[in-house]
């Protein structure tokens, strides 16, 4: 039987749909319960239900903007209004969508395991809306903003933010405080991750399509570290079969059914 064939029938051929997620969901409970520290890994599937757009569904912001050629420091460059135009369009988006089912489980488990830390690729802020404490923000986070001159990092939750937002103290143009492709993470972001993840005994990767790096790589490195790793997305992944357990389905609908 193929991989994915194999991967379909879920390791237990004849087992419906639904029966493969329950097992999952039974097995990642037991795991749960006797974790020591858990890592959670989030993408945009994590937000989806809250009604923010993922980058590569329906209607992404891949496709509408190619949201690809967008976050980068060159399109910055070339045309900063532009590019802002993006980010103050995705502001006024995000500014009044609440946080869903998924969000406040994973900040209730936080609040029930021992050690806990919530590693993100979002850059919308809902899991802080949701409670969630110990969040490692990896790609940073768009009511951000950084002087390209003097480096400030500021809170700005203006929407929109005035055309062309300029730093108060040096008056040079502010970026979003955000991660664009190409550029490097923040060195004690990444190390941060990576510690978590090398403390980790359970590791639970939800809403992401494992595309991007250095993100798609940490479910495989918790896996190397001898960590137990669950993956709950809406549809496969290439990732889905190294991991322990794989859970298809909403992850506002099954990280509730794991408290
Ligand atoms: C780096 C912030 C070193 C900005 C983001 C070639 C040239 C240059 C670079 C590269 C290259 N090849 C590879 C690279 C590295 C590059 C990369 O990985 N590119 C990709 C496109 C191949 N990475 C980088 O550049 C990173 N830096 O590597 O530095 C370096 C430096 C120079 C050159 C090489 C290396 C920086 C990456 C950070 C980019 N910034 N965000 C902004 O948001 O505006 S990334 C952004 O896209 C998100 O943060 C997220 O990380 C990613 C989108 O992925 P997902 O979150 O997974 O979302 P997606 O839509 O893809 O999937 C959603 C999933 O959820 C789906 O599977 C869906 O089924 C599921 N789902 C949907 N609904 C639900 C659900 N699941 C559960 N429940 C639901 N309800
Ligand atoms: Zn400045």
């Amino acid at each position: 039987m193929s991989k994915i064939g194999e991967w379909v029938s879920g390791r237990n051929p004849g087992g419906s749909a639904e029966n493969r997620a329950e097992a999952g969901i039974k097995e990642l409970k037991e795991k749960l319960w006797w974790a020591r520290h858990v890592t959670v890994l989030t993408g945009a599937g994590i937000s989806a239900e809250s009604g923010v757009p993922t980058f590569r569904g329906e209607g992404g912001l891949w496709k509408q903007f190619r949201a690809v050629d967008l976050a980068t420091p060159e399109a910055f460059s070339r045309n900063p209004k532009l590019v802002w135009e993006f980010y103050n369009w995705r502001r006024e988006l995000l500014a009044p969508l609440s946080p869903n089912p998924g969000h406040f489980a994973l900040a209730e488990i936080e609040r029930r395991v021992p050690h806990f830390t919530l590693i993100t690729q979002n850059i919308d802020g809902l899991h802080e809306k949701a409670g969630s404490c110990n969040i490692i923000e990896l790609h940073g986070n768009i009511w951000k903003v950084r002087c390209t001159r003097c480096q400030r990092v500021l809170d700005d939750r203006r929407v929109p933010l005035p055309e062309m937002p300029a730093c108060e103290s040096c008056g040079s143009l502010l970026r979003p405080h955000v991660v664009w492709f190409g550029e490097m993470l923040e060195p004690q972001v990444l190390n941060a991750a990576y510690e978590a993840i090398g403390n980790s005994d359970l590791m639970i990767v939800t809403g992401t399509s494992g595309t991007v790096q250095p993100a798609a790589s940490m479910g495989v490195q918790a896996k190397r570290n001898g960590a137990s790793v669950a993956e709950i997305n809406f549809e496969p992944t290439p990732l889905s079969n190294l991991y322990d357990i794989s859970i298809l389905g909403k992850s506002g609908e099954i990280l509730p059914q794991l408290l």
